[in-house]
């Protein structure tokens, strides 16, 4: 028997005394006197890794989640000992390793405060039943010292006190606290008390588990049903460095997402047939509610067969497809992983010619019940497979000119059996390194997504791939967005889509967003309405809903509502550039899209219990309304000044407050000296020329940066130094604000002028400076605000 806990076993065994130390370029090599080995490889500065064998020797290094394009190299290392201990010193940490035990203890180079240390540390039982190690893990928490991160997980922010399992699973109607759910990121954040934040991934794809504090009181442990102690450590003191160490590791979108897919998209289960779609499509236009792609759900299909369209109901997808995208809808179709068991199925047939389906450990196919019926599964974790699933694509791509593939049920999701999923003995490919599904199922889906991510990229060439994935391991968002499954229509799920975006954006994936309305049950428009303001400011803005229930489309709820949707949809639309921004922020550095407030400020304890309010891209705080009947709300604002949105009042930060928020409205705060980009309201993207572009700007006696990131907005350019990075600093002063533009990039954008509004100015304008050259004008209002037009390439402007 397997136990699910970390200590109560009696055989644990423990590492013994080291007899041997090697150092071998950057990895460091010590072995017991009862034969476990350590290696530490120093990865980066601030990134240590630690990996343990009780056998004598490795297994081959391999790892889904670890990025070839990581960085790695060290400014400085040095080994010491005396006689208790090991002391590696790089230039960020000090690492001790006990000779008695190999336990391990890590310190700040610099102040040398003690950052993480093992408790117990390395220990292990051995698994009878399948060999190898049951591994774990224990260190000591410190008080005060607080925990985030694991991906998906529907709890508050803080993860202290609970403890977590990492098994994708299928989780229709998921509820608060329901674990595991349909991801498996197994990286936290330690924050401390002295506010230093560390992380740690535990790179192992085995049923893993996660205690913070609730076995035992101020011990932290982690553990996996198999396979290797294997954990990387990352100190920030930051917390966002801490996320971007990473995603350094793990990988950040191999593209920047074409901008479309940034827009509104709009979903059901199921929108058929052809008729039900276009009508769909045209009440947006008609409405004047912008939206950029529309979904087929499964019924698309002929009998749910992947690769195939129902004729009946989709008589010409190719015609059809193309006449959405002359109104600017991009076509979205779902494939599952479960290919029918059908001999007239060409698919099946080629997987089973092929031999890429999976098997179970005597001989016979991995048969499992899905939507088709009884059906086989590829076997993504071979790389063959992959390729020949992603050239499946070729048809729906690139001759009918399908835009984007949403990949579901790649948990893998099974009906009517024990667990949901695939037996344990199930074999799989694991590149090479062939292993049961109890070390695939956890990566699965993510291969799955992978593959699909290659085929989208190969017929969507030159134009950029979307591919959206419910399963995920570690890395999956270098190749796909996400979203967080089957949630209700429930107020209690709004908070819980809320804090899943920020806890996946801490956990390094910041490309996610929920079925906004819910996807079980039906909302009322309230509920709609709130959501959809949430949902806006989530990087991927989808609602989807089972049908089973009613409508929900933005009408479906009344006139009042649909107003209320409109304005947020038509909100996002002019913030696009400014989410564009945030965007290639993530792309590049790893920097998440939505801040929770305690990435935002690490320093302010107040914000590390926090869960509601999130700071979206770098400037605008966010507080959604969760409750019904509410006119407004307490919330905090983190320390600093801010602009309500809707006002232009400025409020202190540091406090909380209550904010009015009908329901056509909401807490949205603007952070002082911020210069916000916004393009003029579209009903797609690309369906305007941009003109001109808006830049509002908070004034703030001081300083303050802003960026704006441009490209083609889709297409590979901006590799090759076709994009445009403006460096916006923001200088103000009793009688004058100055901005100086530092720009980047080889791109040049269709628009000639930035329409400046000037929010906050303390004084009239009289005099307008454009690197050097003086005008005199007029204090110009627009809606009672000061507005200027001036040329987009300047390099210095004084406003007084
Ligand atoms: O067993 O394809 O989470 O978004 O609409 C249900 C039908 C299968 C689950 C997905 C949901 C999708 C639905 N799918």
């Amino acid at each position: 028997m397997i136990l699910n806990t970390e200590l109560e076993y009696k055989g644990n065994l423990f590492p013994s005394k080291i007899i041997s130390y090697k150092k071998n370029l950057d990895t460091l090599a010590f072995t017991t006197e009862n034969n476990v080995i350590l290696h530490i490889t120093v990865v980066r500065d601030s990134v240590l890794r630690f990996r343990y064998t009780t056998r004598g020797n490795f297994d081959k290094d391999f790892s889904y989640a670890i990025t070839k394009y990581a960085s790695r190299g060290y400014n400085f290392l040095e080994v010491t000992e005396d006689p208790d201990k090991y002391i590696i010193t790089t230039s960020k940490l000090i690492c001790h390793v006990s000779k008695a035990d190999t336990r391990t203890a890590i310190f700040d180079s610099k102040d040398k405060s003690l950052i993480c240390e093992d408790e117990i540390g390395f220990h292990w039982e051995e698994s009878y039943e399948f060999g190898g190690d049951i591994v774990k893990m224990s260190k000591t928490s410190h008080t005060g010292e607080a925990y985030y991160g694991l991906g998906d997980k529907p709890v508050d922010n803080n993860l202290k006190g609970k403890r977590f399992e990492n098994w994708v699973t299928d989780s229709y109607a998921f509820g608060k606290d329901t674990d595991p759910i349909y991801k498996a990121i197994p990286f936290y954040t330690g924050l401390l008390q002295n506010k230093n934040a560390y992380g740690i991934f535990f790179d192992n794809t085995f049923r893993s588990f996660f205690d913070f504090c609730h076995e035992r009181r101020n011990i932290t442990s982690f553990w996996a049903q198999g396979g290797e102690m294997n954990y990387y450590f990352f100190y920030g003191p930051d917390m966002s460095e801490v996320v971007t160490n990473y995603t350094d590791l793990t990988g950040r979108p191999h593209e920047m997402p074409a901008l479309w897919t940034l827009g509104y998209h709009q979903c059901k289960w199921s929108y058929y047939p052809e008729s039900n779609v276009k009508a769909i499509a045209a009440k947006f236009r008609k409405l004047k509610i912008p939206c950029d792609a529309i979904y087929l759900d499964i019924d698309y299909m002929e009998g749910f067969r992947c690769f195939t369209w129902n004729k009946e109901y989709f008589p010409d997808p190719k015609r059809m497809v193309k006449e959405l995208a002359d109104d600017g809808f991009k076509t979205i179709v779902i494939i599952d992983p479960g290919i029918k068991i059908d001999d007239d199925y060409s698919v099946f047939k080629e997987g089973l010619d092929k031999d890429y389906f999976c098997k179970r450990a005597d001989g016979p196919y991995m048969k499992g019940k899905v939507w088709p019926g009884e059906c086989y599964f590829p076997d993504f974790t071979n790389p063959e497979v992959r390729e020949w699933w992603s050239d499946l694509f070729k048809e729906l791509v690139e001759d009918i000119g399908v835009k984007g593939v949403w990949n579901d049920m790649n948990e893998p999701a099974v009906m009517d059996v024990p667990g949901k999923t695939f037996p344990n003995d199930v074999r799989h490919e694991y590149d090479g390194n062939r292993c049961s599904h109890r070390k695939a199922h956890n990566i699965y889906g993510m291969q799955m997504a992978r593959a699909t991510y290659q085929g989208l990229k190969k017929f969507s060439y030159p134009k950029r791939p979307f591919v959206i994935t419910r399963a995920a391991y570690s890395g999956t968002q270098r190749y796909t967005s996400t979203w967080t499954g089957d949630n209700v229509a429930t107020w209690e799920h709004l908070s819980i889509a809320n804090i899943q975006a920020q806890r996946m954006c801490m956990s390094g994936y910041s490309f996610v967003g929920s079925d906004i309305g819910g996807f079980a049950e039906q909302p009322n428009g309230e509920l709609y309405a709130r959501w959809i303001q949430l949902g806006v400011f989530h990087p991927f803005c989808r609602t989807h809903s089972s049908g089973d229930h009613g409508d929900q489309e933005p009408w479906a709820f009344g006139t009042n509502i649909t107003n209320v949707v409109r304005k947020f949809i038509e909100l996002r639309y002019e913030l696009l550039p400014y989410l564009y921004t945030a965007f290639w922020r993530y792309a590049n550095e790893g920097i998440p899209i939505l801040k929770s407030l305690v990435l935002f400020d690490q320093q302010d304890p107040h914000t590390h219990y926090r869960n509601d309010e999130f700071v979206f891209g770098e400037k605008i705080l966010i507080c959604p309304i969760l409750e019904p009947n509410a006119k407004g709300r307490r919330m905090y604002l983190p320390v600093g000044n801010w602009y309500n949105f809707w006002t232009d009042e400025v409020v202190e930060g540091g406090q909380e407050l209550w904010v009015d928020a009908d329901l056509d409205s909401m807490p949205i705060f603007i952070k002082e000296g911020a210069i916000i980009p916004k393009y003029p309201v579209q009903q797609y993207v690309g369906e305007k020329e941009i003109e001109e572009v808006v830049l509002d700007i908070y004034f703030k006696r001081g300083k303050e940066t802003s960026q704006i990131y441009d490209d083609a907005h889709d297409g590979y350019d901006y590799i090759k130094g076709r994009y445009s990075l403006r460096d916006l600093t923001l200088i103000g002063k009793e009688n004058e604000l100055i901005i100086q533009q530092y720009k980047s990039g080889k791109y040049t954008a269709p628009y000639e002028t930035f329409k400046l509004r000037l929010h906050g100015l303390p004084f009239k304008v009289t005099k307008l400076e454009i690197d050097k050259e003086g005008f005199i004008c007029e204090d110009i209002k627009d809606n009672g605000e000061t507005t200027l037009i001036i040329s987009k390439d300047f390099t210095e402007i004084h406003i007084k």
